[in-house]
């Protein structure tokens, strides 16, 4: 069963993932981890944070002469920022008047809800650790479940499809995606000029007004065997155990599998993805994709296609409403600095979310203790899937 966790704070000394169940041999290359960890930093929109920190991964287990040993991964990336905070946040007492509390909760935010449950009436405890700044600890451990899914052809990228109103109006070419994925300059991670230019516009006009602003990201898995995931019960369904995924992820506020709103909006006759056979190449084909690669949860051979709909970041550099935890006065929400538009960012995150959850379900179907092992279980269902 593989398995991930993280740790760590926002302004905390690093953030911690540990990754558990892969099996040994798998080639790690950790400037490939790196790239993914730069590729979450970017994206017209992001805040001053970004300017401080160049995420880098720390291996601290699990891998040696880069090669996964089977043991448990353990990854840190250090936070740049905390040494301005380590007298607001030590783990031990520290001086009283250096705490920075937030008592002014942010709609929105984890704020008041997550300080209520645990009783703070500081919110700081709370938003440290709601921030989206964990999501980089979920991207060094995707990257090390991209790196197992390479070694059977698989690949997982993403793009934008909106930015607030703006949408895409295209299908995107899996080749425009390997080339976004590939850039150096991230504008909005979207595959059109035109439509990029003016999602610009809209972040722009967030800049200019104080605001914040949403949009859609698309993930796209290519290569993938017939056969992942199942019918046999709610938690084995593919579909449902990606969707999590996705909606765990900050700022997520729903999620899509394949062409989910439309279809809901459509006649059944032009919404399912009509079977063919293809006798030169003994396969079976279909005419469309807009089941999104799964069918009764259980991948189907074509690209997994999984949306995940951002709300706006809720830290407005124009606060809206809220009250003060100690007066129970009005007050505006906390404001320190924030992102104004991440949903680039968040692609690369579902990027990861959506490895991991492929990467296990592969591995329950086909898992060993070597990549050797797993090949042959592999081959072994391929031969399988050939006979069929
Ligand atoms: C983030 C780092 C954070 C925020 C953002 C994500 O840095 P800081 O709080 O120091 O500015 O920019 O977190 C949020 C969006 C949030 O609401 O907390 C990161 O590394 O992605």
């Amino acid at each position: 069963m593989l398995r991930f966790e993280t740790a760590g704070e926002s302004h905390g000394e690093c953030l911690v993932a540990t990754l558990t169940g892969l099996p040994a041999g798998i080639p790690i290359s950790l400037e490939a981890v790196n790239r993914e960890l730069w590729r979450r930093q970017q994206g017209f929109g992001r805040g001053g944070r970004m300017k401080i920190e160049t995420d880098r991964a720390e291996i601290v287990a699990g891998v040696r002469h880069s090669r996964t040993i089977g043991s448990p991964i353990a990854i840190i990336v250090r936070n740049k920022d905390w040494q301005n905070w380590t007298e607001v946040l030590p783990v031990e007492d520290g001086a009283e008047d250096k705490r920075k509390p937030v008592t002014r909760p942010r709609p929105g935010h984890a704020d008041l809800a997550g300080a209520q449950k645990y009783d703070f009436h500081d919110a700081r405890y709370i938003l440290e650790r709601a921030s989206a700044r964990e999501t980089t600890a979920r991207v060094a451990v995707g990257a090390i479940a991209k790196a197992l899914l390479n070694e059977f052809g698989i690949q997982v990228l993403s793009h934008v499809i909106a930015v607030g109103s703006v949408r895409l109006q295209r299908d995107a070419a899996w080749d425009e995606l390997v080339a976004l994925s590939a850039k150096s300059d991230v504008l909005l991670g979207c595959v059109d000029a035109e439509t990029e230019a003016r999602m610009k516009e809209v972040v722009d006009e967030a800049y200019r007004t104080g605001d914040t602003v949403g949009g859609i990201f698309e993930v796209v898995a290519r290569g993938l065997p017939v056969g992942l995931g199942s019918h046999i019960a709610w938690d084995t369904r593919l579909d449902g155990r990606l969707a999590q995924a996705i909606v765990s992820i900050q700022a997520v506020k729903g999620v899509e599998i394949g062409f989910a709103a439309d279809g809901a909006a459509s006649f059944g006759s032009t919404v399912q993805d009509t079977i063919h056979y293809d006798r030169e190449g003994a396969r079976f084909t279909r005419g469309s994709n807009r089941a999104g690669g799964l069918e009764g949860g259980i991948t189907n051979g074509q690209d997994v296609v999984v949306r995940g709909l951002l709300k706006p970041i809720s830290t407005l550099r124009r606060p809206l409403e809220s009250v003060d935890l100690a007066t129970r006065e009005p007050a505006l929400a906390a404001y320190e600095r924030s992102d104004v538009a991440v949903i680039p960012a968040a692609g690369v995150i579902g990027e990861a979310m959506v490895a991991l959850v492929l990467a296990q379900a592969f591995l329950e179907k086909f898992g060993g203790d070597s990549l050797g092992e797993m090949r042959r279980n592999y081959q072994g269902y391929l031969e399988q899937l050939r006979n069929y």
